[in-house]
């Protein structure tokens, strides 16, 4: 059996794992549909690459981000915002891949929130030593949505706390084809993810990539 055969196996997906109000883990939801949703990532990177974003301190993020959707995340020394282009071309964003807005849905649903329709996929690609400080994802607006956020490639260590930054976290190692949610009283919680440890994933190599799908408006 080769290791790409091996990293496709069915999804051991069993039920949802719940680590907070509204907060939920799907372990291996997402791995049946991984293979697909990394030939559209490809495409989508060509169209609209990679790249580090300088946020207002003025340095750059360790993790490399695009964007698929009507909107984008973006930052630069002026703030956090969604945009409806690409600022390295001007361009719209690429279109949401029917794939990737299919696997949004059902992974809500599967946490509780029906009709999840995300107009945003954020792209965030993660070497070895790139991490996440804790957050909380607010630039949204629309905050009935959830956050549906799917792991591929390279182990994760995940920090989810509280609404409260100085509410201390904990730690979940998220694996190739992981999906967390979380929304309702978790929609504000503060999260983040650990520096990447060096690994080597039969599909991607020395890389993690995360989609994270929004509703923003
Ligand atoms: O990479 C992850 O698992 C989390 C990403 C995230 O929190 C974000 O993009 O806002
Ligand atoms: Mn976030």
């Amino acid at each position: 059996m080769t290791a790409d055969l091996f990293d496709d196996t069915p999804s051991p997906y069993v039920t949802p794992e719940v680590i907070a109000p509204g907060a939920v883990l799907l372990r291996g939801f997402a791995r049946e549909q991984a293979q697909a949703l990394l030939q559209a990532v490809e495409q989508l990177i060509a169209a609209a690459p990679l790249r580090h974003l300088v946020v207002p301190g003025g340095h750059s993020m360790s993790v490399a981000m695009s964007n698929c959707g009507t909107l984008g995340w973006v930052s630069d020394r002026s703030g956090y915002r969604y945009s409806a282009s690409d600022p390295l071309s001007g361009q719209p964003w690429p279109a949401m891949p029917a794939c990737f807005a299919e696997l949004a849905l059902r992974a809500a649903a599967e946490a509780g929130f029906n009709g999840f329709k995300p107009n945003a996929c954020l792209i965030n690609r993660y070497q070895p030593g790139a991490r996440l400080s804790l957050h909380q994802d607010r630039d949204e607006g629309e905050l009935s949505a959830p956050i549906v956020s799917v792991s591929l490639g390279l182990p994760a260590v995940f920090l989810f706390g509280g609404t409260r930054r100085s509410d201390n976290p904990a730690r979940y190692r998220l694996l190739h084809g992981d999906v967390a949610v979380w929304g309702g009283p978790s929609r504000l919680a503060y999260h983040g993810v650990a520096p990447l440890a060096e690994g080597d994933h039969p599909r991607l190599g020395r890389q993690r990539i995360n989609l994270t799908f929004r509703r923003a408006v």
